[in-house]
């Protein structure tokens, strides 16, 4: 590069570093004088970011957290005028293209699909991966999305899905406050990036500080990089390299990055840069001020090596532009971010304005008072926002109540609309619209030419069979899944037959087991991610609920991972082998599916329908269900099982019987024993937690039947009334009801061990058969004798 192409490039980067400080000194602004909520910022890490971003390339992606505004400005990703449209909380895609409008401002991401929820290309532009708030929650994503990488390059097969890899020669960027490496998940992935040598760059910005909790509480020996040194590569070649730059110094900065990286890029190395001297010139957030616990001589000190009072230093010092010039940068940077500030309150408040007149002009239609004081309420609130709408008018339709007036039916269609229309806004894309959502996949029957009956295990093992023959982007993992082909066989010989890139082992580590398969999705890939067994799914709940089951909600439609999870559950032996907690789970994940397949078939045919769609998905096998007997079907790697979708197992005229999963074998049991004192139940397989019967059918079954049961191994309390509210109150079943609606649960406590551990804890035939003699007991005592 000659000299002229480096001095423009260096004060670009300057121009860049100082709007970006700028944004940050006006957000703040914004947030104090009330127009906007809450701010957080990037000030301080400007410089680092910048060099960081120019070692970025087009295919690479970005995991990380709520201080990488100058990286997204620098790599085009956000424009300062989109940077503040999110602080206002803009609801518009077009506008906020990082959320629209959905998470708090800071949380950056790109769209990765188009408006029809399909994959855009990666391979030709900047991505990044939607940040969420927890602290270290981009790291186990992080893992995934440099995973992918590695697949990319070591499987001949992927070559082809040229629009998310150049043969695996992309990095993922992970960026994490130094606070935040106390989580457990940063060092659960650091040690697994290792593990797997994946091309993964991990920034620290390390600014001394958590909030006001300062290293000495967060790090030992106070230091990211002295601690992890023990990571580095050794003679074999294999290891985490870490790297150390300061945050104020650009050549230093820049000269890390282009090192670190190509390392990372061309060996497929995880690496480490420990920025440190960073500073947070205007504390953590708008919350509060760090005059509280920073010391004079600390706040002294961050004002000495600001970094970009260091940068300009540096220029001036190398006499790339001398006071004047760099005073001209700051005038036109200090201009550029007034601007864009401005035109993204300019377009916030447009949309708005316009409601706002519209509401008025409906309501002035009414003669009655409290319409002239809801329109006076609103002129009279400086911009006004869509609650201000909804006040108004219900403060109209609440005075005229009674009022069959023309003008009330007009509002009141108005009011429908308004809620539609903030439907969209607020509400929409919780799941996957796009042509391959599991609605879109056709419900292909299984077929069985002639009676081959074998080990449950064996139908999910063909199923995976032909689901890895059949496309190369399908991959399996998890603790003993490779050469042992998973703890009870269904990957069995998997690993020889497609190798170790396909199907193999994971260390002891739920939580990045997951994040692995959210990465890799969310570049093309078809992961299945297994939990040895549902008991340890906790360690990943949290990443499933805050990052899977909000993606395509937090983005708007922006995002998608359409990760498979395979684990097993209910009953076998033990407080830790035997669990079943399904209402925590279904409350956890809302935006994902929760599939209970009650034996091996219909979890095959549920796969094959996740494989065939776009969205995550939770199937939890019957641990008891490998070595029970089933019919193979013909077409075991092509049917599809239906979500949302009951079934009824048998036909029968008292009871319905709502149940699922292991349990369903009790009941059929006490269902032999209910029928020789003349009970008749209908039992129904709901099959799917989530979704949960879309089509509303169980509530049939209690037309005929008036009574209902909801019967699992849960807690008391936990999805048994999960399943009860969605019959009863959505589906209207309390209609049809001639006895009090029951559950029967698992004792409040985790299953004592053994089989009466079992028998005593969790739903037998014998409490099942007096729970629902008794309901006929009190519904006909003549015909139904006390028990
Ligand atoms: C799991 C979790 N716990 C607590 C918080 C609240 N919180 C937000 S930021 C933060 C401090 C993070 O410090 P650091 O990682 O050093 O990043 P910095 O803000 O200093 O850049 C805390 C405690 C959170 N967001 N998530
Ligand atoms: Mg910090």
């Amino acid at each position: 590069m000659d000299f002229e192409a480096f001095k423009a490039e260096v004060l670009n980067d300057y121009k860049l570093a100082f709007e970006s400080r700028q944004a940050s000194l006006l957000g703040r602004k914004e947030v104090l004088t009330g127009k906007a909520k809450f701010g957080i910022f990037g000030d301080g890490k400007e410089v680092a970011q910048i060099a960081m971003a120019k070692a970025f390339k087009h295919g690479d992606t970005r995991s990380g957290y709520y201080r990488d505004q100058t990286f997204m400005f620098a790599t085009g990703m956000n424009t300062v005028q989109q940077f503040f449209a999110q602080l206002y909380a803009h609801t518009d895609v077009e506008a906020e293209p990082n959320s629209g409008g959905r998470s708090m401002n800071g949380h950056f991401g790109s769209r990765l699909l188009d408006d029809n929820g399909n994959w855009l290309p990666q391979t030709d532009r900047f991505n990044s991966s939607s940040d969420i708030s927890p602290t270290a929650g981009q790291m186990p994503r992080l893992l995934g999305l440099a995973l992918a990488s590695k697949l990319y390059r070591q499987n001949p097969e992927l070559h082809q899905f040229k629009d998310f890899s150049n043969k695996g020669n992309e990095v993922a960027f992970g960026t994490i406050g130094n606070a935040s490496t106390s989580e457990g998940g940063f060092w659960e992935v650091i040690n697994a990036a290792g593990v797997l040598q994946v091309p993964m760059v991990m920034s620290v910005w390390d600014d001394g500080y958590g909030i006001s909790v300062p290293a000495k509480y967060q790090t030992t020996k106070e230091n990211i990089s002295t601690i992890l040194k023990g990571f580095n590569s050794d003679e074999n070649g294999v290891g985490v390299d870490i790297y150390n730059a300061k945050g104020w110094d650009y050549a230093e900065l820049c000269r890390v990055y282009q090192e670190a990286v190509e390392h990372s890029r061309v060996n497929h190395r995880p690496v480490l840069i420990h920025v440190n001297e960073v500073t947070q010139p205007q504390g953590h957030s708008t919350s509060g001020s760090h005059e509280r616990y920073k010391s004079k001589e600390r706040l002294q000190w961050e004002t000495d090596f600001d970094c970009i009072k260091k940068m300009r230093e540096w220029i001036e010092e190398n006499k790339l532009a001398n006071a004047k010039e760099l005073d001209a940068i700051e005038s036109d940077a200090i201009q550029y971010v007034n601007d864009s500030k401005k035109k993204a309150w300019e377009a916030y408040l447009a949309p708005l304005k316009q409601d706002v007149a519209e509401v008025i002009s409906v309501l002035e239609q009414f003669s009655h008072p409290v319409a002239a004081e809801a329109i006076s309420d609103l002129k009279s609130t400086k911009d006004a926002i869509r609650k201000d709408i909804g006040m108004a008018i219900n403060k109209v339709l609440i005075a005229t109540i009674g009022e069959n007036t023309i003008e009330r039916q007009n509002l009141k269609s108005y009011y429908k609309n308004f809620l539609e229309k903030n439907f969209e806004r607020y509400s929409s894309n919780l799941h996957s619209a796009s042509p391959n959502s599991i609605d879109s996949v056709p419900e292909i029957k299984a077929e069985f030419n002639e009676d081959v009956i074998v080990d449950g295990r064996e139908v999910v093992l063909a199923c995976f069979d032909a689901a890895l023959g059949r496309d190369p982007r399908v991959f399996a993992f998890g603790e003993d899944v490779g050469t042992i082909g998973d703890v009870n066989q269904g990957f069995a010989g998997m690993q020889e037959k497609y190798g170790e890139i396909r199907v193999s082992d994971t260390g002891i580590r739920e939580l990045s087991i997951i994040g692995q398969g959210i990465g890799a999705a969310m570049r093309g890939l078809r992961p299945i991610a297994e939990i040895q067994y549902l008991d340890y799914l906790l360690y990943a709940l949290q990443i499933m609920s805050d990052d899977i089951a909000t993606m395509q909600y937090r983005t708007k439609g922006g995002q998608k991972t359409p990760i498979i999870i395979r684990t097993r559950g209910h009953r076998l032996e033990g407080i830790w082998h035997s669990g079943s907690p399904m209402g925590m789970i279904v409350h956890a994940v809302r935006g994902m599916h929760v599939c209970v397949p009650r034996n091996m078939t219909q979890a095959a045919g549920m796969y094959n329908l996740l494989l065939k769609a776009d969205e995550p998905a939770l199937v939890v096998e019957c641990l008891n269900g490998y070595r029970l007997k089933e019919k193979m079907p013909s077409n075991i790697g092509e049917f599809t099982v239906p979500l949302g979708q009951p079934e009824v197992l048998q036909e029968g005229s008292d009871v319905t019987i709502v149940s699922y999963g292991s349990t369903l074998r009790v009941i059929q049991d006490a269902m032999k024993k209910l029928s020789t004192a003349g009970i008749s139940c209908e039992l129904i397989d709901v099959q799917t937690l989530l979704p949960f019967d879309t089509k509303h059918t169980i509530v049939e079954s209690l037309k005929k039947t008036n009574k209902v049961v909801f019967i699992d191994e849960d807690v008391p309390g936990g999805a048994t009334s999960y399943m009860m509210q969605k019959v009863l109150e959505e589906q209207n079943g309390y209609l049809h009801l001639d006895a009090k609606p029951q559950t029967i649960t698992a004792k409040a406590h985790r299953p004592a061990y053994g089989t009466d551990g079992d028998y005593f804890s969790k739903p037998n035939a014998e409490d099942i058969f007096i729970a629902i003699y008794n309901m006929m007991h009190e519904y006909n005592p003549t015909q139904f004798p006390e028990f």
